[in-house]
């Protein structure tokens, strides 16, 4: 299967199917020095990991990160980082009826169309298990941003369904299983997804994910913009059917008296464009915003087809997301942190010596 990789000058390669033995991937181009041991992995895979709430799938995965290569005594070497995490807990005979059918608005059905082969098993490799290895290459990045440049990626959950947060705190974020940024909810979201799962019916969410400290200069015109590569890698995250980069869609009723970021000596006066202009940061936070759609795997009937080319309805059993959306911060913030490392070393390479360039505002 191609297109398992991305990145330029840092390149992830990821592999594994949901019900196979294990999952990993080859992070490529990680410069030398950068300390890592196993132990710093744990965070943030445990915040995306199934199992850990009652508000997510039941999967229990140990999710246990094992370096196989690029990493010698606790710091990495320069060449190819392999990370390999074992698949602990499958349970593929809930997939026995899947088999034989397809879930309407699942992967099923193009692989199929695509391959004319499958691994039915756990959605194979269109699993969401796959990001689990995502988040361990972002745990790479963000540590490699944070140590060279200041850099700060983190997320949260901006919307599920209809209910959208009251009120901003980032300190509420981490201490709920939502990643809501406002704690007073909590209670009615968990009320929600209760009534959800039991209605048997799934539902969409939005992500916001920040990156603060990127500094002036990241990212390339034409093909290589900042904001192009984020779209892209923000978009390759499993459910994801719309990206937004600062103001987003908002911009199509905006005037440009409102939409511009006005400057001042003290820095830009608002922050519309998600701190990307001509697809180069521009030294204020980069935003951006995904939308993920409601998960195909419910328990409501839906009209299918076949194998043998048979009208079916389509009941799907075992253990699935109602809204993939509450794990999808972790995802988000690795992906954004990928895209932010591949850029800083892309421009290191070609702009190194430029250096700071006066007037720098933000
Ligand atoms: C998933 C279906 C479920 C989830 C899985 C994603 O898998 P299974 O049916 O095998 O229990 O648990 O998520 C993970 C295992 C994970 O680590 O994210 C799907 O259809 O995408």
């Amino acid at each position: 299967m191609a297109s398992n990789s991305f990145g330029k000058l840092l390149t992830v390669t990821t592999f594994g199917e949901s019900h196979g033995p294990a999952i990993g991937c080859v992070i490529d181009g990680c410069p030398p020095g950068l300390v890592i041991t196993t132990e710093e992995f744990r965070h943030d895979l445990e915040r995306r990991a199934t199992g850990r709430s009652r508000y997510t799938s039941q999967r229990h995965e140990a999710d246990e990160v094992e370096i196989l290569s690029g990493v010698y005594e606790g710091k990495t070497t320069g060449t190819p980082i392999t990370l390999l995490i074992r698949n602990t807990d499958p349970r593929s005979k809930d997939y026995g009826e899947i088999m034989q059918t397809f879930r309407p608005g699942h992967a099923d059905y193009t692989y199929w169309q695509k391959y004319g082969i499958r691994d039915p098993r756990g959605g194979g490799r269109s699993s969401a298990r796959e990001t689990t290895v995502r988040v361990a290459a972002g745990v790479v990045a963000k540590k490699w941003l944070a140590v060279h440049y200041g850099v700060q990626v983190r997320g949260y959950l901006a919307q599920m369904g209809v209910i959208a947060p009251d009120a901003f705190d980032w300190s509420a974020v981490e201490q709920n299983p939502f990643f809501w940024p406002h704690a007073a909810q909590v209670p009615a979201l968990e009320d929600y997804i209760k009534k959800l799962r039991k209605s048997g019916d799934s539902v969409g969410a939005r992500v916001n994910v920040v990156a603060d400290g990127v500094p002036p200069g990241w990212g390339e015109p034409i093909y290589g913009k900042l904001d192009g590569d984020l779209a892209g890698a923000l978009m390759s995250i499993n459910a994801v059917k719309g990206v937004e980069i600062g103001d987003g869609f908002s911009a199509v009723t905006q005037h440009g008296s409102e939409h511009r970021d006005e400057m001042s000596l003290d820095g830009f006066t608002s922050n519309h464009a998600g701190g990307i202009l001509g697809g180069i940061s521009s030294g204020q936070p980069v935003t951006a915003s995904i939308a993920l759609k409601p998960t195909s795997s419910i328990l409501i009937p839906g009209h299918s087809v076949n194998l043998a080319g048979e009208p079916v309805d389509v009941v799907t059993k075992g253990r699935h997301d109602p809204c993939v959306g509450i794990r999808a911060t972790p995802i988000a913030e690795a992906m954004m942190a990928l895209v932010l490392m591949d850029h800083a070393l892309r421009h290191r390479a070609q702009c190194g010596d430029v250096g700071p360039v006066a007037p720098r505002i933000a």
